[in-house]
């Protein structure tokens, strides 16, 4: 029902989010918004400002419902979502366009997973439109603004159900406390986990984490880690993606 309200507002996804960061310096958005528009009245017409007002479950407006009720052609999030159904896929993903194994997705990997996103969506762009995804898409996701995604920046792409990555934000451990974990799992010591050695660490996380994780999950967690894997082989730099804080 949002959306109907909006149709026909035409500003691009960047546009928006200028606006948004703009109005939003204290976090409570909505009051600032609707400021904006009430100033530019003349220019957004007055039915559909009424149809801001209209609705109190607006007042609830978050920052994602208001990505979502951009002009279809521009709203990234539904996207994404559309096409990243699993976890196992969006970590596959991940794995793939994380070409240097940094454990980021810079600006370059970001741009070849777009253009590859918006060609199996069968969506025309161009190369000045794939520029501007791609600045569009850092600025949403890159929240701390070291112009970089890490995994932890992405997992918002999931939907809420799938959504194993924040629940694994809690129980996420330091550096050393990870690599004693890994030394104590990979219980072959060849330097990586297969899926065994993984169940059993999710096992005891689970158990450890059961106000967190959910035992009953288990399968889910594991192909979606095992999916970083190296055909199977799951090496620490890649399982640290999901489990070690990350360093400042
Ligand atoms: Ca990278
Ligand atoms: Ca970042
Ligand atoms: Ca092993």
């Amino acid at each position: 029902m949002a959306n109907a309200y909006l149709q026909g507002v035409e500003i691009s996804a960047s546009q928006f989010l200028d606006i948004f960061h703009h109005y939003d310096n204290d976090g409570n958005f909505f009051p600032y918004f609707v400021d904006f528009m009430k100033k530019k009245k003349h220019f957004w017409g007055r039915k559909k400002i009424l149809g801001l007002f209209l609705p109190p479950a607006l007042q609830l407006v978050s920052k994602s419902l208001l990505v979502q009720i951009l002009p279809t052609e521009e709203n990234f999030l539904l996207f994404f979502r559309q096409q990243l159904k699993s976890c196992a896929e969006f970590m596959k993903a991940w794995r793939n366009y994380d070409a240097d194994h940094s454990g980021y997705i810079e600006a370059d990997e970001l741009k070849n997973f777009l253009k590859d996103l918006l060609q199996r969506a069968k969506k025309p762009y161009d190369e000045k439109k794939l520029e501007e995804y791609t600045l569009t898409t850092l600025k949403i996701f890159d929240s701390n603004k070291d112009g970089k995604l890490c995994l932890s920046e992405m997992a918002r792409l999931l939907p809420d159900q799938e959504n194993f990555l924040l629940k694994f934000q809690g129980v996420k451990m330091a550096r050393k406390e990870f690599n004693k974990i890994f030394e104590l799992y990979d219980q072959d010591r060849n330097g990586y986990m297969d899926e065994n050695e993984l169940d059993a660490l999710l096992k005891d996380l689970c158990e450890k984490n059961n106000k967190v994780l959910e035992v009953s999950k288990i399968p889910t967690y594991k192909s979606a880690i095992m999916a970083l894997s190296d055909g199977g082989k799951l090496y620490r730099t890649e399982l640290a993606l999901v489990l070690c804080e990350e360093e400042m």
